[in-house]
Parts: structure tokens; C-alpha cells; sequence
């Protein structure tokens, strides 16, 4: 239980990313039975992946990490074009990962850890394989045509305007041969855009986030949720901008009325349920807009930082951003720095393992909600994929490899010999679970130390930040609530340095958590002596 009382869970709350065809595979029997009905053999591509069995029983490392909430990406049918982002029925559970029963058995044994559990909504697009879609393109006269987004273009030859599609080149728009028109896909043309201007739309995703509340999830993590709106003339953007993906240029007002509808949707539930969204625009400020007036979205990723390498000036202005502005609304801000899209953070800093472990002091001492992806607690960094075991149009399968829970081949994940579906992170025999498990030194014992330091300190949850002078190579923040006082000092540079700090009434600052673990300088329980390492960073508490 949190020390900040009354504030809603997801304000305190960190949350695990999970991206369920990599976390783990707990019924491979189960599958295999399931799949069998399809007549499909064993196929590595799609069978050697995780499943939500798999989740429910790693959910005792969960809850032993500390961590409070999971996130649990796309599991619903799916063709996996876009490996579940493409979903062919919102409303039940792909035979691949398990059944609705199974759902209901891992959520009701993460609430009973305490754990709570939202899930990915993907709105603003569905698979081209979907029911309604397969009416709607069959014929301009079907029940679901205005369900989607058709325009006549120039005939065969010429889209409706000059969007460009995300992850691979080419108009985001594809012609339909039977009914002579083009459809709008922001993404694959297997991820035909929903017409969210048709109420019938509105009502028909209103009632998916029902029927998945109702079953007690609690909350959502949205999918591209700044698509959701679009200007009904879709007009070309200016030239320069007609090569990049239209997806993260939309930033259309009329979204935010869609927002306010939803909203109401969701806080009509008991279990407080949160709306976090996938904003991808390049600044907080735009992100900032999708919160309205505390009537949109609960949380909105704000994913500029994920932009900075190891870098102590780009940091630090991030921080200085994000507190400036949400200090200017009834707002939350939310930090993360790897997702199941973007290089994991540590090879993104270079494969250093003493990066990771400062990055992840400052990411669980920011002000605001933060997000893990399930194996930064481990250290990993992004898997070499070989040109023949490539299978994401958008290039990102390193971010996506196995999660290895033990040292032996196989890594746990009882595959029977079968290779999993992505090759797995580099020295997985030793950057493993269990192995870090037995290491009090290892970076999952550090995860584990901060988890439990955010949770026992008010400060650390829901303080104000306040910026404190450091040399250059460093940003230390200083927070507090109630009384409560942490100060946060992260050193980016590749040097030993001063990091001088006044000290607070009881008299001196005592290491609470250090991120160097045998290399440190600093020793945790010991009196701060005015120095940190190389890129090393400290949780420092008031004592006598
Ligand atoms: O990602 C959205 C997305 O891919 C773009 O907004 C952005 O350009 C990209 O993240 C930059 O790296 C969401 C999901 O997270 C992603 O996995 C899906 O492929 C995509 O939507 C389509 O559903």
C-alpha cells in the first residue's frame, strides 16, 4: 500500500509493460491443443511466442519485484500483422495466448496480489480481416461502409491526399478493386482507420471498453489514440512534411470531444479504472493538451525524453519541461524510457549496464507515474536479429526478444525444443532471471531496492520537484510532500565529482539507494560523502 493515502492508485502507482508474445509461455500443451483444432503445425513464427499462463505464473516475480500495475499489450485475435495491433475481434482472447478464461484466472490472481491490470485498446484502427471491415469493403451500399474511411482519390492511380503510412513507404491509403475506392490506413494496409466521426463507431468501441471493464480490468492503455479525430476533409499536409507518417502528425481538436466520451465511460466503474494514451507528438505541451481539463485522458505517455541519450543537459531540460508545465494544470506526468517500439534504453545509451542502472534511479525518482517494460529490471539490451529471423515491418524485434528466466537453453520457457520466435537478448545464460535472482548486487535487486524506496517515501510518490545546482555531468532534484524529503542525484559523466547539497535539518543525507552496487562509491545505509562515481546515481534520505 502506498504512504500517499488518498491519491487516486495510478498516480503512485509503476507500471510493467508487458508484451505477451515475449514475456513468457506457461501452457505450451494447452496451445498446442487449442492450435490443433486449426490443423496448423507447430510454426516458430507463431507458436514459439508467450501466452497469458505464462504471465500468470511469473506473477509472484511481479509482485516480489514490487512493481504495482501490469500493462498487458495486444492479446486478442489477431492475423499479427502487426503482432496484435491488428485486432480481428475485440472481444475475446487469440487462441495463441489462451482463452477468456484464462484472462479472468490471471486477473483475478494479479488482484489478489495487489496487482492491478490494464490492458492495450487499439481505436483507432482494427485488422483488415475484422468482420466489420470484411462488410464494410463489400460493397459501398454494406452496413459497415461509413464504419471506415473510402474516398474516390484519381481513380486507381492517385490517393484522396498525400498521407504517408508508418513502418513501411508509401501512401497511407490502399485501392479497394472491388468497389473502386481507396481506404485509409495510417499503418499497414492491414490496419484499415475506423471512421470515429460515425457514432455508430463510438458506441461500438464504448461497448468493447465495457465489456472488458466489466470483466474488472482496470484501465487502458490507447493505441494511437491522437488518430482518433480526423479533419473530414483530410487535407494534405504541406510537402516537406508528405515523407514522414501521418500518424504522428494528426493532432486534430475534434479528438478531444471523442476523449470526453470516453472518459464518461470509463469513470462510471468502481475500480477507478485508468485512460493512459499513446500520444506521439514531439512535445510535452502537445501531449499535455490530451489530458483536457482533467475530463480526456487520465495519463498520456510523454515520450520526449525517450529522444535523450545518457545526456545530463537533455535530461535536465527535460525535467525542467515537464515540471514547469504540469505545474500549470491539474495534470500528472508520466516518464518512460523503453517500450516494446523504440531500442530498449540501454543499448539506446551505448550497451552500458551502469547507464541502465542510473536511468533507472532517475526514472523511478521523477516526479510523476512511471513505466517499466518487462526486462529492464534484467538489464537487457536489444537482441541481434539476422536478416532471416527479421519479422517486424517497423524493424523493431530486438525491443521485442524473449524474456530468459533461467540459465539453461530454453531459458524457461519449456518450448521443448522448439526455437522461440525471436532470437534471444545477448547472454541470456547469465542476464537471466533466476541468475540475477541469487546476485544481492544484480540490477534486479536494484529495481527492487528503488520499487521499495518509492513505495515507503510520499515524496518519491507524489512530492513536488524542485531542481537543485549540480555540476553539468549531473541532474539532482530534490523531493518532497508532507514533510517527507528525498534528494535524487544522477551522474552522467564518465568521472568521480562533487556533488555538494545543503544539508537538511536532521543534519546529513544518508544513501538510500545507489545505483553503482560493487563499483559504486557510494555505500547504501552509509552517511552521503559529497561525491558520486562515474555515471552513478543515489536516493538520498535525511538522518542524524
Ligand atoms: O505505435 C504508434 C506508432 O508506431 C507511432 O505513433 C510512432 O511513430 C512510433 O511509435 C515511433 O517509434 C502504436 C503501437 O505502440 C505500435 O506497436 C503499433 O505498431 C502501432 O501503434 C499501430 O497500432
Amino acid at each position: 500500500m502506498s504512504v500517499a493515502g488518498a491519491a487516486p492508485w495510478w498516480k503512485t502507482a509503476v507500471f510493467y509493460q508487458i508484451y505477451p508474445r515475449s514475456f513468457a509461455l506457461g501452457d505450451p500443451a494447452g496451445r498446442r491443443a487449442r492450435l490443433a483444432t486449426t490443423g496448423a503445425a507447430f510454426d516458430a513464427a507463431r507458436d514459439g511466442v508467450g501466452d497469458l499462463e505464462g504471465i500468470r505464473q511469473k506473477l509472484d516475480h511481479l509482485a516480489w519485484l514490487g512493481i504495482d500495475a501490469i500493462w498487458i499489450s495486444p492479446f486478442q485475435p489477431s492475423p499479427m500483422a502487426d503482432f496484435g495491433y491488428d485486432v480481428a475481434d475485440f472481444c475475446d482472447v487469440d487462441p495463441l495466448f489462451g482463452t477468456l478464461a484464462d484472462f479472468d484466472r490471471l486477473l483475478g490472481d494479479a488482484h489478489a496480489r495487489g496487482l492491478r491490470v490494464i490492458m492495450d485498446w487499439v481505436p483507432n484502427h482494427t485488422s483488415d480481416r475484422h468482420p466489420w471491415f470484411v462488410d464494410s469493403r463489400s460493397s459501398r451500399t454494406a452496413e459497415h461502409r461509413d464504419w471506415y474511411i473510402w474516398r474516390d482519390g484519381t481513380g486507381e492511380a492517385t490517393p484522396p491526399n498525400n498521407w504517408a503510412r508508418a513502418f513501411v513507404e508509401g501512401p497511407a491509403w490502399t485501392f479497394d478493386e472491388a468497389t473502386r475506392q481507396w481506404y485509409l490506413h495510417l499503418f499497414l494496409a492491414e490496419q484499415p482507420d475506423l471512421n470515429w466521426s460515425n457514432p455508430a463507431v463510438v458506441e461500438a468501441m464504448s461497448g468493447v471498453l465495457r465489456f472488458w471493464l466489466d470483466r474488472g480490468v482496470d484501465g487502458f492503455r490507447i493505441d494511437v489514440v491522437l488518430g482518433l479525430g480526423k479533419d473530414p476533409a483530410l487535407p494534405d499536409v504541406p510537402a516537406e512534411l508528405a515523407s514522414l507518417p501521418y500518424c504522428d502528425q494528426n493532432d486534430d481538436p475534434s479528438t478531444h470531444a471523442i476523449l470526453r466520451q470516453l472518459r464518461k465511460v470509463v469513470d462510471g466503474y468502481d475500480q477507478q479504472p485508468v485512460a493512459v494514451g499513446e500520444v506521439f507528438l514531439p512535445t510535452t505541451e502537445q501531449i499535455l493538451a490530451y489530458y483536457g481539463d482533467n475530463d480526456e485522458l487520465h495519463l498520456a505517455f510523454n515520450f520526449p525524453p525517450m529522444e535523450c541519450g545518457f545526456d545530463a543537459s537533455c535530461m535536465r531540460s527535460q525535467t525542467e519541461e515537464a515540471t514547469r508545465l504540469f505545474a500549470q494544470r491539474v495534470a500528472w506526468p508520466t516518464w518512460v524510457l523503453s517500450n516494446h517500439d523504440r531500442p530498449r534504453h540501454r543499448t539506446r545509451y551505448g550497451g552500458s549496464e551502469r547507464r541502465a542502472r542510473a536511468a533507472a534511479v532517475l526514472l523511478l525518482g521523477w516526479r510523476g507515474t512511471a513505466f517499466l517494460y518487462a526486462g529492464e529490471e534484467l538489464g537487457l539490451e536489444d537482441a541481434e536479429i539476422p536478416r532471416h529471423a527479421q519479422v517486424d515491418p517497423g524493424g523493431r524485434d530486438g525491443c521485442r526478444a524473449p524474456i530468459p528466466w533461467q540459465p539453461a537453453p530454453g531459458y524457461g520457457w519449456g518450448l521443448e525444443g522448439g526455437p522461440a520466435w525471436l532470437p534471444w537478448p545477448p547472454r541470456a545464460d547469465l542476464v537471466n532471471a533466476e541468475t540475477l535472482s541469487e546476485d544481492p548486487s544484480s540490477i534486479l535487486h536494484l529495481y527492487r531496492r528503488l520499487l521499495a524506496a518509492r513505495r515507503a517515501s510520499a515524496a518519491l510518490q507524489l512530492g513536488d520537484l524542485e531542481l537543485a545546482a549540480a555540476p553539468d555531468s549531473v541532474v539532482a532534484f530534490r523531493r518532497e510532500w508532507a514533510g517527507d524529503v528525498r534528494v535524487v542525484v544522477v551522474g552522467f559523466g564518465g568521472d568521480e565529482c562533487a556533488v555538494d547539497l545543503d544539508p537538511p535539518p536532521e543534519g546529513t543525507w544518508i544513501v538510500e539507494v545507489a545505483s553503482g552496487g560493487r563499483d559504486g562509491l557510494a555505500s547504501e545505509g552509509e552517511r552521503y560523502l559529497g561525491r558520486i562515481g562515474p555515471e552513478e546515481a543515489l536516493i538520498l534520505k535525511p538522518g542524524p
